[in-house]
Order: structure tokens, then sequence, then C-alpha cells
């Protein structure tokens, strides 16, 4: 096993471990509230902002165990916008992480109120981390916040996207929409560990323009995904964003382009990395699970 095949699954035990131990039991009630936190929860979900917490945290010197918290919260926050993203009203799909969608499985109205619990949660969860000052809490709370909601963060981008569908938009709209949609919580995710680490003023520069670039990258290589593999591979529907005639990078530029684009990206980020005067040859090998995945 490679040494970041290693990390990931060390990543998914611990997040996994978290996040069972911070939401209610599938017993407690409202039981069905519950079963459908975790139906969606535990899916097969690849982890990958927890692992850019724990890379970008372990970067700075921070113990792995100060920083699963953090990670859990940021996947809270990541599995409530598959939820809602999954709805009749946004994008109406019946498969998620391998298995039916939380509102085919559990009713529409569960499945907003599963995705309401778990933002909720997520915020409570940063609150209560004793491993943190209360200065470093409130900043994470503040910055998550800033990532998941509106103007410069998730939901924003979300209505964005919604508000070009069937248009061409230019290169500019392109951006502003994916930066929110799914740059800003990739992004925050490697702030998250940094910060968490204590890493220094230039350093947290540096994070941050690693972190815009795997945002990005991140994005550009779902919409790859989205035209070049099977719904089985991706455990998802395959071939949406054509159907929906949504805005995406191979749209505007074509497969080849993107494909370019990409690896033009995936080149600034080692960049950004490379004047941070630490071992980052776990955020290198994540940079490199991104824009070579396959699902
Ligand atoms: C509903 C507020 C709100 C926001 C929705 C997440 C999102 C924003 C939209 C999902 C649509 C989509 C496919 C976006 C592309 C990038 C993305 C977020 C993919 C899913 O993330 P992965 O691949 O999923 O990390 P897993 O299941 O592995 O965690």
């Amino acid at each position: 096993m490679t040494a970041i095949e290693e990390f990931m699954q060390e990543v998914n035990r611990d997040v996994d471990a978290a996040l069972d131990a911070l939401v209610p039991a599938a017993e407690t009630e409202p039981k069905l509230l519950h079963e459908a936190i975790r139906w969606s929860l535990f899916g097969n979900g690849k982890r990958i902002r927890p692992a850019i917490v724990f890379a970008a945290g372990e970067t700075f010197g921070a113990d792995p165990k100060g920083l699963s918290r953090a990670a859990a919260a940021i996947e809270m926050i990541h599995t409530f916008s598959l939820i809602h993203d999954d709805l009749p009203a946004m994008d109406d799909d019946d498969l998620r992480r391998g298995r039916q969608t939380c509102h085919v499985k559990f009713g529409e109205a569960t499945a907003i109120l599963a995705g309401d619990a778990l933002q909720t949660l997520a915020f409570k969860v940063l609150a209560e981390d004793e491993g943190l000052t209360l200065g470093v809490r409130v900043r994470l709370i503040a910055d998550i916040a800033s990532a998941s909601g509106t103007p410069t963060g998730m939901v924003a981008g979300q209505q964005l996207d919604l508000d070009a569908e069937g248009r061409v938009v230019a290169i500019d709209e392109l951006d502003a929409i994916h930066s929110r949609k799914t740059g800003a919580l990739i992004a925050v995710s490697a702030k998250t560990g940094a910060i968490i680490g204590g890493a220094s003023a230039d350093e947290m520069a540096a994070i941050q323009q690693y972190a815009s670039r795997i945002g990005l990258l991140f994005q550009i290589t779902d919409d790859l995904l989205d035209v070049t593999q099977a719904t089985e591979t991706l455990g998802k529907t395959a071939g949406k964003d054509i159907a929906a005639k949504k805005a995406t990078y191979p749209r505007h530029f074509g497969v080849d382009n993107t494909r370019k684009m990409a690896n033009a990206i995936r080149d600034e980020a080692y960049s950004a990395l490379s004047v941070i005067d630490r071992d980052t040859s776990m955020l290198s090998s994540l940079t490199d699970l991104i824009v070579n995945r396959t699902n």
C-alpha cells in the first residue's frame, strides 16, 4: 500500500469514528431523522475534505487527535450539501455514495431536516472542541460558515449554478460559480488544518494559495468525471451535467483542453507548496489524488 493510501485509510477510520460518536445514535428519537443522517454520512464517501484537514494540520505539526472534530464538522456540512443538492427541487437525483439518495429512502421532508440538522450539528461540534482555544474555535466557526454560506460560499455557488443552467457562461462566471460551490469548502479544509497546526502568516498565505488551486482542481476533475466515467464507478448518476445543460469546464473548453487546464492548476498547487519550509509531501500526494481520481 502506498503512503497516501495508508493515510486515506487512517483518515477514513478516524473521521468515521468521530462522526459515529458525534451524531445521535440511530435508536435516539426521532429515529427516522437519525437513521437518515447516518444513511447519508456512512455511504461510500471519499472523505477528501477531512483528508485535507488532516494533511494540512499535520504539515504544521498538529496532533491528528486534535483535528478529528473539525474534520468531522466539515464532512457534516459537505454531507448536508449533498442531501439538499439531490432533492427534487435541486438536482433531483436518486443515487449518491453508491446508494439511494436520502429523500428517496426517507422522504423529502426528512431529507431536508437531515441536512438542516447536520449543518447545525457541525457548528456545535466546532464550538465544543475543547482541544482548541476559544479564539481558534471562533475563527474556525466564522471561516467555515463563510465557506458554506453566502455571498462567497457554497450556498451562493449553488444559487449561481442554478441561475446559469441552460446558458453558456463566460469563464469568469464559471470560476465564480465553482470557487463558491465546491472550491470554498475544499479550501477552508486546508485553512482549518493550518489554523489548528498554528501556521505562521506567511505559511497561511501559501496554504490559502494552495487551497484555492485544489478547490478549483477538484471541481474541474468532477466535471471531467461526469463526462468520462460510468455511473457504477462514480456511485452517483453520470452525465447529469450535460443533461441539465450545466455550466462546466468540458462544456466550455472541451475535454482535452480541460485536462490540460487541470494539469496546469495542479502545477500551481505544487508551486504554492514549494514555498512552505515543511514536509508537504502528503499535501502534494493529495493534489495528485484529486487530479487522478476516478470517482
Ligand atoms: C445544496 C447548499 C447546497 C449546496 C450544494 C455539494 C453541492 C453544493 C453540489 C453537489 C453537486 C456536485 C456534484 C458538485 C461537484 C463537486 C462535489 C461537491 C462533488 C461531491 O463531492 P465528493 O466527490 O463526494 O467529495 P463524496 O461522496 O466522495 O464525499
